[in-house]
C-alpha cells in the first residue's frame, strides 16, 4: 500500500508505484506498465532455475490483453523449446481495458494458444477457488517434476472498470450483476459452509480481520514518509549524456 501511495516505506521506496511493484523478499519479480513485459523477464527466471539446478517454478501471471502481444508468443516459445520449469497463468476477465476479448484476439479461448507451441494449455473456472488449486497444483507439479511449461486460462471477471481512467461504458450494468452472483470469494464461502467447516459468524470473523488488516496498511501508507528529494537521483543507473 505504501508503495502505491509513493512513499519511503514501499516495496520500492515509492519509486516504482502501482505500475512497477516489486518485491525481492516476496519472490515478486514485478508487474510491468508495458502489457506482456514480464513475461519474457519471468523465462529470465524460469531459465536461472535450470541453469542453477534448484527444483522452484515461476507463475507468470498476465491478463486477456497480454496474449495477443508479440512477447507472449516469443515467450511461450522460448519457454517449451528449453524447458523452463513455468506456468504461464492468463487471468481472462473478458476485457482488455474496454476492449472485448473477441474484438482483440482471433482466438476467445485462451487456452489454445498453447497448442502453437506444443505446450500443455488448461482452461478452468477462475470463480472456482478450489478448481483453480487443482489444476495449478498439476500444472506446477509438471513443470518441477518433467521441466514442462503450460499455459493455464482462469476464467473470470473484473467488477471495475481497468482503473481510475475508465468510464467503464462499454457493457450493460446487467452483465456484471450476473457475474457478481458467482463471485469467486463468496462462492467459496459458501461451499465451506455447506461442507460443515465454516459459519456465518467464523466468515463474518475473517471478513472484519482482513478489513482490519487493509485499513492498517493504508494507516500506514499516510503516515509513512514521502521519499526525501535529496534522493531523487540515488537509484538511477545512467549518469547525463556524455557533450
Ligand atoms: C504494449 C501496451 N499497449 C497498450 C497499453 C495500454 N494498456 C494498459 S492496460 C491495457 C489492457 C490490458 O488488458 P488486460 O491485461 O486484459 O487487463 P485488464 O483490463 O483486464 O485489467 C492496455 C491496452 C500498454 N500499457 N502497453
Ligand atoms: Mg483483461
Amino acid at each position: 500500500m505504501a508503495e502505491l501511495f509513493g512513499k519511503e516505506t514501499g516495496t520500492s521506496h515509492g519509486r516504482g508505484g502501482s505500475m512497477h511493484l516489486f518485491s525481492q523478499e516476496h519472490r515478486f519479480y514485478g508487474g510491468y506498465a508495458i502489457v506482456g513485459q514480464a513475461l519474457p523477464i519471468a523465462c529470465g527466471s524460469g531459465y536461472a532455475i535450470n541453469y542453477q539446478g534448484t527444483d522452484e517454478v515461476v507463475m507468470s501471471i498476465f491478463g486477456d490483453g497480454a496474449t495477443n502481444i508479440g512477447a507472449f508468443h516469443e515467450s511461450l516459445n522460448v519457454a517449451k523449446l528449453w524447458h523452463l520449469p513455468m506456468v504461464f497463468v492468463c487471468v481472462n476477465n473478458l476485457y482488455g481495458m474496454g476492449t472485448a476479448v473477441n474484438r482483440a484476439s482471433a482466438v476467445t479461448e485462451i487456452w489454445k494458444k498453447a497448442c502453437a507451441y506444443d505446450m500443455t494449455g488448461e482452461r478452468v473456472d477462475g470463480m472456482d477457488v478450489l478448481a483453480v488449486r487443482r489444476i495449478t497444483d498439476q500444472l506446477v507439479a509438471q513443470a518441477r517434476e518433467k521441466h514442462e511449461p503450460s499455459l493455464l486460462e482462469c476464467v473470470t471477471y473484473r467488477y471495475r472498470g481497468h482503473s481510475m481512467s475508465d468510464p467503464d461504458t462499454y457493457r450493460g450494468k446487467d452483465e456484471i450483476k450476473e457475474w457478481q452472483t458467482r463471485d469467486a470469494i463468496l462462492s467459496l464461502g459458501e461451499h465451506l459452509k455447506k461442507q460443515k467447516m465454516l459459519t456465518d459468524q467464523e466468515i463474518q470473523r475473517i471478513d472484519e480481520e482482513v478489513t482490519a488488516q487493509v485499513e492498517d496498511a493504508v494507516k500506514f501508507a499516510e503516515e509513512s514518509p514521502d521519499p526525501d528529494p535529496k534522493d531523487l537521483y540515488r537509484d538511477v543507473y545512467a549518469g547525463e549524456a556524455a557533450g
